[in-house]
């Protein structure tokens, strides 16, 4: 492996530098990425196509010379697998034309095996052999609650009320659905590794809808439940967005690091997390301002988290009209740091 500097640093060994990598990098902030999009006829068609997906998953690791590549998919291949078809709607998100209402819209459901993601299983093949070791490859995939949340509201929200409203009225009915969506997580993910993936993230990006109480019945259980066959495998990257609140129980989940939000303080989540390598948080709006602006919070930040178990990263996705360049001078800014 040439650069595996996210893999040691995701493990808390000593790394020569702090290693980054933005979430959602591969996307239309980059303009080879939209020339792939205008071939297709949509986005499943780009997510099912191995070599188009292998090209966009490799893109930003030539263009803004990140130190890890994350697979191009998205986090709803997951209710796709299980019986539940989305369309991605042009700059509105998913659709579901149907959602999960009843116990029995639950027992129709599969639990997903190989041959429903045997694209995926395809792309990290290829990804990994035209990576060629330069960098680590990421697997992911969303948190049972967030994919719960889609596969019952079927689209996304504000408020959440439907999914949250089947937790207070039928908890027993949200648990049998958070359970069937953890099974087929497990084996996706498994599937993942098996197939090239060095290192898994888990999006909780709907976590912090929920109380505390309410986290740690329906969220967090699921994601340690993963997190404790994939640990088995490879390093696995939490990311509770919003949801820094249950900081005490996520450190007890079995994971290499944890993902934080930029609402999070390093300094408090360096005491609160002790043990875990942290990934983060840098504000995205960050990036719309003035290069000596961005150098400035980007430095504040790896001086806050220190060099040790620490992977730099943004509070949450790069939004799509971010400049390319801004993006660019943020991975320089990590990685000519010489603070520590
Ligand atoms: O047509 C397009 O280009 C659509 C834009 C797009 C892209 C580029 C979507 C639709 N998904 C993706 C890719 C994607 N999604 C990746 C690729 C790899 C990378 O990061 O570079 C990843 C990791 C995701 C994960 C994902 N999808 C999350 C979790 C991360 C997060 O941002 O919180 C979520 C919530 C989704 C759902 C989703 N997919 C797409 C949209 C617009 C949404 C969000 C809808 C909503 O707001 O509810």
């Amino acid at each position: 492996m040439k650069n595996d500097l996210l893999l040691r640093a995701a493990r808390g060994e000593e790394t020569e530098r702090v290693p980054v990598w933005l979430m959602r990098q591969a996307g239309r902030i980059l303009p080879g990425y939209r020339k792939i999009r205008e071939q297709v006829k949509d986005f499943q068609e780009l997510v099912k196509t191995p070599e188009l997906a292998c090209a966009a998953t490799l893109e930003p690791v030539d263009l803004l010379g990140v130190d890890a590549a994350i697979i191009f998919s998205d986090i709803l291949v997951v209710p796709e697998a299980m019986g539940l078809d989305y369309q991605m709607l042009e700059s509105r998100g998913p659709l579901f034309e149907k959602t999960i209402k009843t116990q029995k819209d639950i027992d129709a459901l599969r639990i997903g095996s190989t041959q429903n993601w045997a694209y995926m299983v395809d792309a990290l093949k290829l990804t990994r052999k035209e990576l060629n070791d330069r960098v680590p490859l990421i697997g992911f995939a969303g948190s049972p609650w967030t994919i719960f949340a889609y596969m019952t509201e079927g689209k996304g929200s504000k408020t959440f009320s439907v999914a949250k409203s089947m937790i207070y009225r039928d908890p027993k009915m949200a648990h049998a659905l958070l359970n069937k969506i953890t099974q087929t997580t497990i084996k996706y993910l498994t599937d993942q590794v098996n197939a090239g993936a060095q290192i898994v993230q888990i999006f909780d990006s709907w976590g912090g809808i929920l109380s505390p109480e309410s986290y740690e019945e329906f969220s967090l259980p699921y994601i340690a439940k993963i997190c404790d066959e994939l640990s088995k495998l490879v390093p696995v990257i939490a990311f509770p967005k919003g949801a820094f609140f249950s900081a005490k129980a996520i450190t007890k989940l079995n994971c290499a690091a944890v993902s934080l939000d930029w609402t999070v303080d390093p300094k408090e989540a360096r005491a609160l997390l002790q043990g875990k390598t942290l990934q983060g948080n840098l504000d995205p709006c960050v990036l719309y301002a003035e290069h000596t602006v961005i150098k400035e919070r980007t430095h504040k930040m790896l001086e806050q988290f220190g060099a040790k178990g620490y992977i730099a990263n943004l509070g949450h996705g790069v939004y799509p009209d971010i400049p390319m360049d801004n993006v660019k001078y943020f991975v320089d800014c990590v990685k000519q740091y010489s603070g520590h």
